[in-house]
């Protein structure tokens, strides 16, 4: 007889304010940098990385068009005004928690004001408060993929050191004002992501940096994130007794392509330098190979006195990711592309895609969570994973997505003998249980959801709610701990 999960194991799904809420300008929200991000149909990967790459210019024409068709982050799922429809769907599910995040923009709306926006604080009051009644523990995180657009245009973002203060007094007031509703906080999404795309994650426009130091400017502004994440984890649990306060990686586990000596190498350093996020979170100091990574690179970091001694201190309690895909690296054909984002790597041939090209791997979510396990010896929680797909809807209204009923029940299986091999996993929260706009392609059309949501890519469509296969099943698994898979 197997064990199983742990009893009180958090099922539920996570998603985020800037694809979710909508009402992009409503109650004193300010703008934010997610509400710059542009719908591009037929994308591919030139587009997609043009998509990343926001200029001053770019910023500058959004602002003065008030489109939400072309800006559909602006639009969302309104889940600002249907929030309670959905929870109630949700707890229809069973879900023990939901991730969420607070749109720093609806609480300091430029980031610097001296008081909070009380609509804005309201509207989370609101949401954890009925959370709360239908027994959903919330996980929030407190900067997923959005921050004032003020601070990017007026200080490139987390590339100026002031920004940490801002930050650190925005997440003092979500703590002080949230604390008997809270318990669980995550610092940064996809701490790692800033790498790959700078203005979502931290407001830097390229056209803003040094000439020559963009690499550079990406680094000292994820300096200044680490930093930041380490005081308001001190700041959380002094605040909040008994807070968990987790960091949060891409887990992209990166297997050679060859047993060739150089294809290990090159994979062993993709591996490393996926783990150096956590690294610093968990363990309190950069890695030693970093940081000469960082000098050969000719990157230096401008660190204050205290930093080093501030990141040791405030360490994370868990360790919390997102796992999508692996990824497979070969030192003889490069970084040959193969998937619709900008993650690279050569196409593994025992690995079926999505329709974005993303390789579906069950097993890699199992050896992701042995690795990570064994490296931090700290409490899991898997925070995203899911299956974007586009799903038809049939003349009766019902929606038959089995591949993503197949693709949880692959996962779960994987996640449930990592469990058993002694994997401490507290929690796994789907991406994402209801349709959202996509972070990567700001499309509709890319699903992920239990529940589908009638809006396409143009954002036509009456946002009505409707239960697909997957939410029936998602509901039997969570009724039996995940033993009816
Ligand atoms: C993660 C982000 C999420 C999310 C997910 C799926 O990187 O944290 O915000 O959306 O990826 O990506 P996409 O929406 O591009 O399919």
């Amino acid at each position: 007889m197997s064990k199983g999960f742990p009893e009180n194991f958090l099922w539920g799904g996570a998603i985020a304010a800037n694809q979710a809420e909508g009402a992009w300008n409503v109650d004193g929200k300010g703008p934010s940098v997610a509400d710059i991000a542009m719908y591009r149909p037929h994308l591919n990967v030139e587009d997609y990385e043009a998509h990343q790459t926001v200029t001053t210019e770019m910023i500058e024409r959004a602002m003065q068009d008030s489109d939400v068709k072309k800006y559909p982050k602006r639009r969302g799922i309104d889940f600002y005004h249907r929030y309670k429809e959905d929870l109630a769907l949700f707890a229809e599910m069973g879900f023990k928690a939901l991730r969420v995040s607070i749109a720093w923009s609806r609480i300091f709306p430029t980031g610097e004001e001296n008081e909070p926006n009380e609509s804005g604080l309201k509207f989370y009051d609101g949401l954890f408060k009925e959370m709360k009644r239908l027994g959903i523990e919330p996980i929030v995180t407190l900067s997923h993929y959005e921050m004032p657009l003020a601070l990017s245009v007026k200080y490139n973002g987390w590339a100026e050191r002031k920004v940490i203060d801002d930050f650190v007094k925005f997440s003092n007031v979500c703590f002080s004002r949230y604390k008997d509703l809270v318990k669980y906080w995550l610092t940064f999404n996809e701490i790692d992501s800033i790498i790959r795309h700078p203005f979502t994650t931290a407001g830097i426009v390229p056209d803003r940096c040094p000439e020559g130091k963009v690499e550079e400017t990406i680094y000292q502004a994820l300096h200044h994130q680490f930093v930041a994440s380490a005081l308001v984890t001190a700041d959380c649990h002094r605040i909040i007794p008994g807070s968990q306060v987790g960091c949060m990686l891409t887990m992209l586990t990166t297997y050679p392509n060859t047993c060739h000596p150089k294809d290990v190498e090159i994979t062993l350093m993709r591996n490393l330098h996926t783990y150096f996020y956590a690294d610093v979170q968990v363990f309190g100091e950069y890695p030693p190979l970093i940081e000469t990574m960082l000098e050969q690179k000719n990157i230096h970091l401008q660190m204050e006195p205290g930093d080093r001694e501030i990141l040791r201190k405030h360490t994370v309690d868990f360790v919390s990711f997102s796992y999508y895909m692996s990824l497979t690296e070969s030192a003889k054909e490069g970084l040959e592309r193969a998937s619709g984002n900008t993650i690279t790597g050569v196409k593994n041939p025992y690995l079926p895609s999505t329709e974005w090209g993303w390789q579906i791997d069950p097993v890699g979510l199992k050896i992701s969570l042995i690795e990570l396990y064994d490296r931090y010896r700290k409490p899991l929680l898997i925070v995203e994973n899911g299956m974007g797909a586009v799903d038809q809807v049939e003349s009766d209204g019902s929606i038959h997505d089995d591949y993503r009923i197949n693709y949880f029940r692959e996962h779960f299986k994987q996640m449930k003998e990592a469990v058993e091999a002694g994997v401490d996993l507290f929690g796994y929260t789907s991406w994402a249980p209801i349709d959202i706009i996509s972070a990567g392609t700001s499309q509709m059309s890319k699903r992920y959801g239990f529940i589908y949501v009638d809006q396409d890519d143009e954002g036509n469509g009456t946002l009505q709610r409707s239960r697909k296969d997957s939410f029936y099943w998602y509901k039997k698994v969570i009724e039996t701990n995940g033993e009816n898979l």
